[in-house]
C-alpha cells in the first residue's frame, strides 16, 4: 500500500466556481467546499481530507480535486484498518461511510465573535417560561461532564476519541423552562452563523457546550470561549463561538443548512446534502 499518512492538498487544482452541485459531488468519497460563503463565515478554509477510496482515485486520475490547500494527517493504514471493523455500543460502525480518520482537530474556519470569557454572555430565549442570558461564571456553575466522542466532518474527516468539557445543551435548555417539549435548538453563534437540532437531539447527554478541548481551555479557532459539540450529527450542527439557544417549535435551519446541506446530517445515513 502506498504511504499515505500525510496527505498535502497544497498542489492540487483549486475550483474557483465555488459550489460543486450536490448530484455531482455524490460520486466522490466526500462533498468538497471551496465557496468562501457570505460575511466570511464558514467553509471557505473547508477543506476534506483525502480519504482512502479519493487517494486511489486521484492516483488512478479519476479525480479533479477542489480543494483548498491544506494537509491533512490521517491515521497511518494500519491503525485506520483496524478502526474501521470496529463498532460503537450503538452497534454502528466506529468509522462512518465516507469518512477518514485524522490525528488532529483542524481549525476548519469560520468568522469569531469578540467574546473573550470576560464579556461572554450566553441567552437563551425563544418558547420558554424564562429566558435568560448567563456570563460565563453563570455558565460555569452548572453541572460540568466531561464527554470523549468522535466527531464527523461533513467533507470527510473523522476525529476519534475527542475529549471535551462543558455543561450540557439539555442542562442549559431546561434552565430556561421551555414552554414546548416538541419542538427544535437553534444554536445562535457570533456574526450570525447558526444550525438547529431537534430538541431530542439537544436531549442526548454528550450534546454540550463546551469550553475545554482535550483538557485545556478551547482555542480560539475551534470555538472559544464556547463552542457546541453535537457528537451524532456531522461537524456544521456543533457551532463555534455560540451566543445564544433558542427554542422553537417550526425549525429555522441554519446556515449551512440553507446553502443545500442536509438538515438531517446524520453521518451514517450519510446525510451530506
Ligand atoms: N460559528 C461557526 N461555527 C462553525 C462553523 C463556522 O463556520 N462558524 N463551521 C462548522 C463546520 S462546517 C465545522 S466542520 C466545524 C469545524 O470546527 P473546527 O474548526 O474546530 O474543526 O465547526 C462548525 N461550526
Ligand atoms: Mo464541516
Amino acid at each position: 500500500m502506498p504511504d499515505f499518512r500525510i496527505m498535502n492538498r497544497a498542489t492540487q487544482a483549486r475550483d474557483a466556481t465555488g459550489h460543486t452541485p450536490p448530484s455531482r459531488q455524490r460520486r466522490q468519497a466526500a462533498p468538497l467546499d471551496t465557496q468562501p460563503a457570505p460575511q466570511g463565515d464558514a467553509m471557505s478554509r473547508h477543506t476534506p481530507p483525502l480519504t482512502r477510496r479519493t487517494f486511489l482515485g486521484v492516483a488512478a486520475g479519476a479525480i479533479v480535486s477542489i480543494g483548498l490547500p491544506g494537509t491533512f494527517m490521517v491515521l497511518a493504514d494500519p491503525a485506520w484498518s483496524a478502526t474501521e471493523k470496529k463498532f460503537r455500543k450503538d452497534g454502528r460502525p466506529r468509522i462512518p461511510p465516507g469518512q477518514a480518520p485524522i490525528e488532529y482537530i483542524p481549525d476548519m474556519g469560520g468568522t469569531p465573535g469578540k467574546a473573550t470569557t470576560t464579556n461572554w454572555q450566553l441567552r437563551i430565549h425563544g418558547e420558554v417560561n424564562k429566558p435568560v442570558t448567563l456570563s460565563f461564571q453563570d455558565f460555569l456553575e452548572f453541572e460540568q461532564v466531561d464527554t470523549t466522542c468522535d466527531i464527523h466532518c461533513v467533507t470527510g474527516w473523522t476525529l476519534l476519541d475527542s475529549t471535551w468539557t462543558g455543561v450540557r445543551l439539555s442542562t442549559l435548555v431546561e434552565h430556561a423552562q421551555p414552554a414546548i417539549s416538541k419542538g427544535f435548538l437553534v444554536i445562535e453563534a457570533a456574526r450570525g452563523y447558526t444550525t438547529s437540532i431537534p430538541l431530542t437531539e439537544a436531549a442526548k447527554p454528550d450534546a454540550i457546550l463546551a469550553y475545554r478541548l482535550f483538557g485545556k481551555p478551547l482555542p480560539a479557532e475551534n470555538g472559544a470561549p464556547v463552542r457546541a459539540v453535537v457528537p451524532d450529527r456531522y461537524f456544521y450542527k456543533s457551532a463555534k463561538w455560540v451566543e445564544g439557544l433558542k427554542i422553537v417549535s417550526k425549525d429555522e435551519p441554519g446556515f449551512w443548512e440553507t446553502r443545500g446541506y442536509s438538515n438531517s446530517a446524520d453521518p451514517w445515513k450519510e446525510e451530506r446534502h
